[in-house]
């Protein structure tokens, strides 16, 4: 189902959870992670778009749940990609800043179409306090994929150092759902084929359809 991501369009864009729509048929797989971790790049990289979601140099660029929808266009969406405001943007005002902080786990612990949810951390930086406290309002049913992401920013050794220190604490956390860990670089465009079959595959499981066989 990899190709389903290259159908990506943009649909709609929620800035508060009583804007959603109503729980829809169709399964919804949300990227998350810290202000400017990378979450809108691995998007785009994963859609092979340059500009479906907004990628910014300027921490806090998406403020509010983007809806790409995915499917041919002519047919109701079959799935979404939901881009999430990142947290922990430093210079946004104490009432604004909670809110956004807020926002992204709420939106996971409310879901009930969502299908996985895609945990984008910058390899540089690990695990931190708000991507565990993130973790905490995670159903524990629900499917997680953690991309360190920037991976181009580190040599082999470090990337390894790196991947070993998450796993640990994600493990010394409990965090009960299946993690798989991946290093990935939207500018390198590597990681992507990984990360593509995993979220084809909650898609698949969601919508009972048999996921695309791997080429080659
Ligand atoms: N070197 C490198 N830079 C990256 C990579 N992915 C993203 N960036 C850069 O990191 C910055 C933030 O990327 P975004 O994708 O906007 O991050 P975000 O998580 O969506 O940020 P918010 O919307 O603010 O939460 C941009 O300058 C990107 O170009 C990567 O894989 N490698
Ligand atoms: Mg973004």
């Amino acid at each position: 189902m990899a190709s389903l991501l290259l159908t990506a369009r943009f649909a709609i864009t929620v800035a508060r959870l009583d804007q959603l729509p109503a729980d829809q048929a169709a399964p919804e797989v949300a990227f998350v992670g810290r202000s400017n971790a990378g979450k809108s790049s691995a998007i785009n990289a994963l859609c092979q778009q340059k500009r479906l979601a907004f990628a910014s140099k300027t921490p806090g660029r998406t403020q509010a749940l983007n809806y790409f929808a995915l499917g041919p266009a002519h047919l109701p969406p079959r799935a979404f990609l939901v881009d999430t405001p990142g947290y922990g943007f430093a210079t946004a005002p104490l009432e604004v800043k909670r809110a956004w902080d807020q926002l992204a786990g709420r939106f996971l612990a409310q879901r009930a179409n969502l299908a996985g949810v895609v945990l984008v951390l910058d390899i540089r930086r690990g695990l931190t306090a708000l991507d565990r406290t993130l973790l905490g309002w995670l159903r524990p049913d629900t499917p997680l994929l953690v991309l360190l992401t920037k991976s181009d920013k580190l040599g082999q050794a470090q990337r390894a150092a790196a991947m070993r220190d998450v796993e640990q604490a994600l493990r010394a956390d409990g965090i009960p759902n299946p993690a798989a860990l991946l290093s990935f670089s939207a500018t390198r465009q590597s990681g992507l084929d990984e990360a593509r079959d995993f979220i084809g595959e909650w898609f698949a499981r969601d919508t009972g359809e048999p996921g695309e066989t791997p080429k080659g």
